[in-house]
Parts: structure tokens; C-alpha cells; sequence
């Protein structure tokens, strides 16, 4: 048997189980290795006329895919879930669940974040928790659940966010991780603990939150009758449960750069070891998400690849993503550009439409063809980018010569080379799977495989296809 820790990295559009363990080469000391043992879908389905997360899908996955690593003969000592942020369940004194898991981009939120602005001020939330204004924000949630069913809070005796929940169904340990904690908008980023304060000036109760633990705490065995589901006992371990906060942990970097988490959401941003909420990063809308050894993620978040997501559903799957980027870098004349932070693009009813709407409204030529309308996806991203990163270097008054690039987006070749020639700056890709890697090497951490972050990075950089992109002329 192959001794191994298993990632569970469950993004908004698909999750996986990935194997991964070090290796002793003779030229370049420990490599590390990974196999993908299962893949399964994920997305939202309505229920009551709510959007939702299907949990029994995603925990039966779970069972299957650690399964499905003794049949490939591998002996994983523990394992780490990570997830998609913001979103949560209540669950009553029995631990029975009151709620749905509610998607985020499910419309309960729409004009809360305004509303609760007139309890407490932009400034003042920011102040506290340095954390992007974002309309779903668990904050928004909450106080968009109490509006709706108020009982349902006061029954509430355990606040648990996705992977806080499918760790206590493999556990049966209930806690909550710091990483995903601080995207809920209510931690303190002075104290990283819940801010009680604000949470009570907004009249949500504060007793079903639990001790905020850290990445990297080891939380228990998996409950006897789940052990013996699955025909292996191992130990669940907390990676950065937030997937942004573990694909930022394997940037193969250990200089400071500019990095850009590409999946769904693009995620663009730098590592600090101070949070930065001065009223410039408010005004620009950055946030601060806690990381893995108190670092922060002062990032943006950008719309990303959910666009191209939403066009190839609507197009019934007829072109593959890979064919998009084909199809986009035909339409090589065609550069109409829609603002992507936009909100009417977080759920429109029709992306296609939406986006030649926006298109249209602005007086540019409009998207007709499914290779237009790609481009104009992928070009209008590319500047995003390189706006945010302009913000960036104007806020830390310090000039970034590379960008890298992590996550399933960068085998978006032109999304690559559009970045790079937006920017005038060398664009770095790979790893394609650093959530995973950097869930496993908070494992590897804690079993003393590796000794820090620092190591873990190196090692990163010399196992994994990392590629280059210049820009034009260099
Ligand atoms: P998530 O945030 O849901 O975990 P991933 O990191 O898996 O997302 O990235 C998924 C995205 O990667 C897709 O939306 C797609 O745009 C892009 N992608 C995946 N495979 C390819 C490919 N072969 N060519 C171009 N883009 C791809
Ligand atoms: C990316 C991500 C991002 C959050 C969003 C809800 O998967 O976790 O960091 O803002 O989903």
C-alpha cells in the first residue's frame, strides 16, 4: 500500500480527490507526486425556489473517491477538505440540520448589504474586518435568513460553513476554520476572532459559532461506522479549507508576487503579513482573507471564468472549454470589452444575452458568434486583471515584473498570453492543480514531512509543469 494524504478540493463547478506523497530523487531531494483518484460534478440545483448545494451528493462523493483510493492501493493518513468560501448550514441542538446549504449567488442577498449599511457603516465593517464588499458575503446571508425566518437563527445551536459541515460528517467534530471564517465578513482582523460587536449591532445571535481553529490542527479519526464504510481509518486534518486560501499557499514562488487564482472566481491579489484596510484598498474594494500562518490574501475578486461557464451550459456543452479558447482566438479582430466586476453578470438569466446587452448598451460592436463572445470574455478579463494590478502597485507603491498564475484557468492559453500582453509584465502558469497541492502540503506539514511553508514552496516549483509567457516583444 502507497502511503499518501488525500485532498478533497471541491470547487463551484467540479471536485476532486487527489493522492499526493513525496518522493526522494537522486539530482533534486524530495519531488512530490499526485494522482487524481476521483472526480465528480458539482453546481447548484433550485429547491423550494432557492439555488442550492446538493451536500448529499458532495459528502456520498467524498465516501466514494477515499473508496476508490484503497482500490488503488493507496494508504492516505489523513485527509483535508477544502471548498468554495462564504456559504453555510445551521444545525439545531440535536445537530439536525435547519437549513439548506443556499448558494451564494441565490438572490436572497439582493439589496441587504445596502440595508445593513444603515445599521452599520461600510467604513466600519471594513475597519473591523478589512474584508471586499460582496453582495453574498456570509454576513449579507445571515442577515437576509433572519429578514426571512427569523426562528431559524434562534434555533441555530452550530454555524458551520461547507467544509466545517463535511468535516463533522466524517468526524463528528464541529469547529470552524480560520481561513474560510475570515471570508464570512465578520472576524475580526485585529483579534481573527468573530466580532461579536458587529454580529450584535446587526442582532444575529452569537452562540452557535464555534472556537475558530487553524489550518493545519489535526481534528480527529473519522467516526467508527464511517471508517468502516470506507475499509480505512485515517485522520482529518484542517488544510486552508478555503480553496482560494490553499491554491494561494502552492504559489511556487517564495519571492513576493502578484498571483491570480483561476477558476470560477479570479482571484487576484498579493501575500502580506499585515493586513492593508487603509480607505485606498476600501475605495478600490481589496480584501484581506486570513491564510495559512497568519498570512493575508490581500486580493480582488473577479468575476472569471463563470462566464465562459454559463456560456457553454447555455449552449448545451455543444464546445469544449479548450475549443472556446480555439474558437476566441479565431475571432482574433473582434475586441468589444464588458466591465466583468459588474454585478449583472454574478446570475444573469442569460450570460450570452447579458454580455451582448452590456455590449450594446456601451455603443461597441456586439458578440454574435460563440468565438465573439468568448473573446469578449477573455479580453475583458485580461484588462480586469491588469487593472487590478495596477491598483495594486499604486497602493503598495511597488512595480511587479510576473504574475502567476494557478488553478484550471491556465490552460487557457490565450486568457495567458492576453494577460500578458495587457500588462507588459512575464506571466508564470502552473501549478493546474495548486488547491489540491496546497491542501496537501498543510498535511504534510503537520506530519512533518515538510518543514514549513517556505520548503513547501520549493518543492512545489520543482514537481510540477510551470511555464512561461512574455510579452510581445521581449
Ligand atoms: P473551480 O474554481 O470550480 O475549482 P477550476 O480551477 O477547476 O475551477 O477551473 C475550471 C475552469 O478552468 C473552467 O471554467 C475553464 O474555464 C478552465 N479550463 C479547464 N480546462 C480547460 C481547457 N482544457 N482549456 C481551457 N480552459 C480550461
Ligand atoms: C473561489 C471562492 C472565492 C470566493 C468565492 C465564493 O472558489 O472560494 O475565493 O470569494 O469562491
Amino acid at each position: 500500500m502507497k502511503k499518501c494524504h488525500l485532498a478533497v478540493d471541491i470547487g463551484a463547478s467540479s471536485g476532486r480527490l487527489m493522492a499526493g506523497w513525496l518522493e526522494e530523487t537522486a539530482t533534486s531531494g524530495s519531488v512530490m507526486k499526485l494522482e487524481e483518484i476521483y472526480r465528480f460534478t458539482n453546481g447548484m440545483i433550485k429547491k423550494n425556489n432557492q439555488l442550492i448545494w446538493d451536500m448529499d451528493h458532495l459528502y456520498s462523493s467524498i465516501i466514494a473517491g477515499i473508496k476508490e483510493s484503497v482500490n488503488k492501493g493507496f494508504k492516505a493518513v489523513s485527509l483535508g477538505i477544502d471548498t468554495w468560501a462564504v456559504d453555510f448550514v445551521l444545525l439545531d441542538e440535536d445537530d439536525n440540520l435547519l437549513t439548506d446549504a443556499v448558494a451564494y449567488r441565490d438572490s436572497r442577498t439582493d439589496g441587504v448589504m445596502e440595508e445593513v449599511f444603515k445599521t452599520v457603516s461600510k467604513e466600519d465593517i471594513y475597519e473591523r474586518t478589512g474584508i471586499q464588499f460582496q453582495p453574498f458575503n456570509t454576513l449579507y446571508q445571515l442577515v437576509a435568513l433572519k429578514q426571512s425566518n427569523p426562528a431559524v437563527l434562534h434555533k441555530a445551536a452550530s454555524f458551520l460553513m461547507i467544509p466545517d459541515y463535511l468535516n463533522y460528517l466524517l468526524t463528528g467534530v464541529k469547529t470552524n476554520e480560520y481561513t474560510n471564517a475570515t471570508s464570512t465578513q465578520f472576524v475580526n482582523v485585529q483579534s481573527n476572532k468573530w466580532d461579536e460587536e458587529l454580529l450584535e449591532k446587526l442582532d444575529i445571535p452569537t452562540d452557535m459559532f464555534h472556537d475558530i481553529q487553524l489550518p493545519g490542527t489535526i481534528l480527529g479519526a473519522l467516526r467508527p461506522e464511517v471508517a468502516e464504510e470506507v475499509g480505512t481509518q485515517l485522520d482529518v486534518v484542517l488544510p486552508a479549507t478555503h480553496d482560494t486560501g490553499s491554491a494561494v499557499v502552492a504559489v511556487p514562488e517564495n519571492k513576493e508576487t502578484i498571483y491570480l487564482s483561476s477558476g470560477t472566481w479570479s482571484l487576484l491579489g498579493i501575500e502580506t503579513t499585515e493586513p492593508i484596510a487603509s480607505e485606498k484598498a476600501l475605495s478600490y474594494n481589496f480584501t484581506n482573507e486570513g491564510g495559512m500562518d497568519y498570512r493575508y490574501r490581500f486580493l480582488k475578486n473577479i468575476m472569471g471564468l463563470w462566464m465562459i461557464q454559463e456560456v457553454r451550459r447555455l449552449m448545451d456543452d455543444r464546445y469544449s472549454f479548450a475549443e472556446y479558447v480555439t474558437l476566441a482566438q479565431e475571432a482574433k479582430e473582434f475586441s468589444s470589452v464588458v466591465d466583468v466586476n459588474d454585478n449583472r453578470f454574478l446570475n444573469p438569466d442569460n450570460m450570452i444575452e447579458e454580455v451582448k446587452a452590456y455590449c450594446k448598451e456601451t455603443q461597441q460592436p456586439v458578440p454574435e458568434t460563440p468565438g465573439e463572445i468568448a473573446r469578449t470574455i477573455f479580453l475583458s478579463l485580461a484588462k480586469s486583471y491588469s487593472k487590478t494590478i495596477k491598483e495594486i502597485e499604486q497602493l503598495k507603491h511597488v512595480t511587479y515584473d510576473q504574475i502567476n498564475i494557478i488553478g484550471g484557468g491556465t490552460k487557457n492559453e490565450l486568457l495567458n498570453e492576453l494577460l500578458a500582453e495587457e500588462s507588459g509584465k512575464t506571466v508564470v502558469t502552473g501549478p493546474v492543480e495548486a488547491t489540491a497541492i496546497g491542501n496537501i502540503v498543510v498535511q504534510m506539514i503537520v506530519e512533518e514531512d515538510l518543514k514549513d511553508l517556505k520548503e513547501a514552496r520549493d518543492v512545489i516549483r520543482q514537481s510540477f509543469d510551470i511555464k512561461d509567457y512574455r510579452p510581445k516583444g521581449e
